[in-house]
């Protein structure tokens, strides 16, 4: 394939999830998956740039939430066909992780992306889901036992559960049982740490990095 037929494949890409057509979006995914483009650079060469574009379509006023909803599930109906490519299944057992969205958050693209990256990278991961309250968290690390325990959060006003949950974690004496791991976009390392985290990761990738270098 040309250059430009490879670019105008992921602008084709991108405006099918801007636009939040879902069909159009798992038929690009296919394609181009059969015609052998790495699933990382369909999701951030086209898909997470796309959504990027949501979000300041959404500040601008120029998107509501409802166009921001199609956009999010067009996203996440390629995901099924993406996983296969992005999960190695023959790499050895990395270590146990828990994971979870804090309480009053339901975002969840970028932290099943991240669930994803460590399980291609041979973490078991334990997905709590969204709006996870501190209480499960515990709970989770009491039934599973997990090498380190993520979280993640989207917005400015779910940014203070982090340290709610890394504080309830430690007043149920769990707090040196596991490693604490925390991101999503408005996350910077200071603030993590802050809040009681061990580390922090800006991104799906950095977030097995970070993980590994954790638990060594
Ligand atoms: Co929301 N939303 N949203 N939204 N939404 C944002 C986050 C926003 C930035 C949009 C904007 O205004 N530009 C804004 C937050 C502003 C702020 O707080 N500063 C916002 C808002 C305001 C809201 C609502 C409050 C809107 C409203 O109701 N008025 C509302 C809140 C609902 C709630 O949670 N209580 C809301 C709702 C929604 C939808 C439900 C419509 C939908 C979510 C669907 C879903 O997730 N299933 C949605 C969407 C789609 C977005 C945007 C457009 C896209 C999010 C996304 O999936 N990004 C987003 C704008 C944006 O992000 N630019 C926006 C792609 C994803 C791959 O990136 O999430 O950053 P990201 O994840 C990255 C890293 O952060 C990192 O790795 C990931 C992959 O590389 N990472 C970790 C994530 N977790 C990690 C954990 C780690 C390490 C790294 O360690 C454990």
């Amino acid at each position: 394939m040309t250059g430009m037929a490879e670019a105008a494949r992921f602008d084709a890409l991108f405006d099918h999830i801007l636009v939040g057509d879902a069909d159009a979006a798992v038929a690009a995914v296919q394609t181009g998956l059969d015609d052998g483009v790495p699933a990382t650079s369909l999701l951030f060469d086209a898909m997470i740039p796309a959504l990027e574009e949501v979000g300041r379509r959404f500040e601008t006023g120029e998107y509501f939430l409802p166009e921001m909803l199609v956009a999010a599930r067009a996203m996440r109906s390629t995901m099924a066909l993406l996983r296969p490519s992005l999960v190695a299944s023959d790499v050895p057992a990395a270590g146990r992780f828990v994971m979870g969205t804090v309480a009053g958050d339901i975002h969840d693209i970028g932290k099943d992306m991240v669930d994803l990256m460590l399980e291609g990278a041979g973490f078991e991961v334990i997905d709590l889901g969204v709006n996870v309250p501190a209480a499960r968290f515990i709970e989770a690390i009491q039934e599973h036992e997990p090498d380190v325990v993520g979280m993640s959060a989207f917005l400015t006003t779910t940014m203070p559960q982090v340290a709610r949950t890394i504080q309830a974690i430690r007043d149920a004496g769990l707090r040196d049982r596991v490693r604490i791991i925390v991101g999503g976009a408005p996350i910077t390392e200071a603030f993590a740490l802050e809040s009681g985290a061990d580390g922090y990761a800006p991104d799906a990738s950095s977030a097995v990095r970070a993980t590994r270098a954790l638990i060594r």
